[in-house]
């Protein structure tokens, strides 16, 4: 599953993206890793998953169910980074109490509208300009590149992070970055080294498609796929959910792999689904 996704959390304005902020993400996909090697299994809610907003407990039997948790078993928030904005534009103090919240009114209209928006408390989102929404996507496809060349990176001391496939394929990036950096290029330079800059995106763009595409992995990304990407950019990019709209170009709720490639400015002739594994 795309775990690390979770763990972009507040550190993913590409807009003010530093070293530091990388840093910290990539921390966190490896502290997860680690967490997944050492778990053990005793008791049997241990590997029992339930959706969001439902907890385990054990029957009679010590047979494993699912439960509504309720808002108040909630553990409280560490920070004001715990807290998140609903669809009913109300703050949650954390993610568990709003899908907790969500979980007891199911079967109401209320409960049925009630979706996380976005990560951090309920603020007002100025509105995207044309002109920011071009730059939107040139700016997202160079974070992707980034966060694949820092797993790279990664993985050549510890596998795990990538599969041998990709590893394969970032390791190429990586190499025609290093080119790309290693003469001190003038500005004209850049520009006819624009065609390479574009190769470079084209992996990056199929990954994140893949890693998000995976309930169902069905080449369409649902508005609750795109969410572990969307939530956490919203109150950091004021663009994204402008963004996301307007890449659904056919406007039925899903975006296809067609729309996704064509959003980040991949060419038509350039979309290959043998990518996406
Ligand atoms: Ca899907
Ligand atoms: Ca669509």
């Amino acid at each position: 599953s795309p775990r690390w996704l979770v763990f972009i959390s507040v550190h993913l304005s590409f807009e003010t993206s530093s070293s530091n902020t990388m840093e910290m993400f990539i921390l966190d996909i490896i502290k997860e890793a680690n967490k997944d090697r050492v778990k053990e299994a005793s008791n049997p809610c241990d590997n029992f998953r339930c959706k969001r907003g439902k907890t385990c407990k054990l029957d009679e039997d010590n047979k494993p169910g699912c439960v509504c948790q309720q808002p108040s078993e909630c553990p409280p928030s560490v920070n004001e980074f715990d807290h998140v904005c609903g669809t009913d534009n109300k703050t949650y103090d954390t993610s568990c109490e709003l899908f907790a919240t969500k979980c007891n009114l199911e079967g109401t209209k209320k409960g049925h509208r009630l979706h996380l928006d976005y990560t951090g408390s309920c603020k007002v989102i100025p509105s995207c300009e044309d002109s920011e929404l071009v730059q939107f996507p040139l700016r997202m496809r160079d974070w992707l590149k980034n966060v694949l060349l820092q797993l790279y990176e990664h993985d050549v001391v510890t596998p795990g992070f990538l599969t041998p496939k990709q590893h394969f394929r970032v390791k190429k990036i990586f190499e025609s970055e290093r080119r790309l950096h290693a003469g001190d290029h003038s500005v004209e330079l850049l520009a006819q080294d624009f065609e390479k800059n574009y190769n470079m995106y084209i992996y990056p763009v199929h990954w994140q498609f893949a890693q998000l595409d995976q309930h169902p992995s069905d080449r369409f990304l649902s508005h609750s796929e795109l969410a572990p990407l969307r939530v956490p950019l919203v109150p950091m990019e004021h663009c994204t959910s402008r963004f996301f709209q307007e890449c659904d170009a056919d406007k039925d709720k899903q975006v296809s792999f067609k729309e996704w490639t064509s959003c980040f400015g991949i060419k038509n002739e350039d979309m290959d689904a043998n990518l996406l594994f």
